[in-house]
């Protein structure tokens, strides 16, 4: 069992994820690692914007960052984070999304949604993914801090539905009952939000004069499709340089039976030195 260090106890964050689909772990990040983690992103910010409403007009996202140093890649095994998955995720459970979400002064808030929307499967359900967003700058109720409906992981597709105004299209109309019960979470920086799938949020509007930095990791149930491709999208020079629980998350493993394999073969084998690929191998 992963040891999740002294003053973090698991079951009361995981009663708390039960009863109101969130928990806060408010010293998630030392200062240290939150200063590892602003100089790791200081070099791809400042370059785009989201391409649409969901992904935010004034909002720079940093895609597959769990690839892009060290102290993304343990933060993203973190023990404690570790744990509370281990209690609502099969064993295998992935990675599923790995960004840095910075939304910038005059962005307008999120399409309300929830993370495991993806999947068709009717709610009420058990999450088949959970989140976790860690405040790189304070949230605040002005700067674009997470904004979420507490005890909306059980509604059930109506009471969804009604949120979507019926559709998960980016730009659906939304009901202003639900908009009222959203609520914005204030959290210092370094602190980090888990959450279940099932629960309805979204990235707040930023009335402030600074932007607001956070990330997010994301995993999910071992047979469901990821949304980030990280197989295409860390090459294997940099799997590689990985850690075996890291490649785990990443799907370098088989679901029992057999899910996963690369050609009848377990997927950690393409990243051994002498590996080449079955299709190439066998070619007439
Ligand atoms: O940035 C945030 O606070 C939330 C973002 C979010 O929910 C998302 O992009 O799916």
């Amino acid at each position: 069992m992963a040891d999740t260090g002294p003053g973090f106890d698991t079951e009361t964050h995981a009663a708390r994820l039960r009863e109101q689909g969130y928990t806060i772990i408010p010293d998630f990040l030392s200062p240290e690692a939150l200063a590892a983690v602003r100089a790791g992103l200081a070099p791809f910010l400042g370059s785009h914007n989201g391409r649409n409403n969901f992904e935010g007009y004034k909002t720079e996202r940093v895609y597959t960052l769990v690839a892009r140093g060290k102290v993304f890649e343990d933060i993203a095994c973190d023990p404690r984070v570790l744990a509370l998955l281990d209690r609502f995720l099969k064993p295998g459970y992935l990675l599923t999304a790995s960004q840095a979400i910075c939304i910038h002064p005059g962005e307008t808030p999120q399409p309300v949604h929830h993370d495991d929307g993806f999947y068709t499967i009717p709610r009420p359900r058990p999450a088949i993914s959970l989140s976790t967003i860690v405040a790189v700058d304070a949230f605040t109720a002005e700067n674009g801090g997470t904004e979420i409906i507490p005890g909306s992981h059980v509604w059930d597709d109506a009471q969804v539905a009604g949120q979507y105004g019926g559709s998960r299209s980016t730009d659906a109309a939304e009901n202003p009952q639900w908009l009222s019960q959203l609520q914005p979470l204030v959290m210092p920086a370094g602190a980090c939000v888990v959450f279940l799938g099932t629960l309805l949020h979204r990235g707040g509007a930023n009335r402030s004069s600074a932007p607001r930095l956070a990330f997010s990791n994301q995993y999910c149930e071992p047979w469901a499709r990821t949304q980030e491709n990280f197989f295409l999208g860390i090459p294997p020079q940099v799997a590689r340089t990985l850690s075996p629980r890291l490649l785990e998350l990443l799907g370098y493993g088989i679901w029992s039976p057999f899910m996963g394999h690369v050609t009848a073969s377990h997927p950690l084998k393409t990243l051994e030195p002498d590996y080449v690929n079955a299709v190439l191998a066998q070619k007439p």
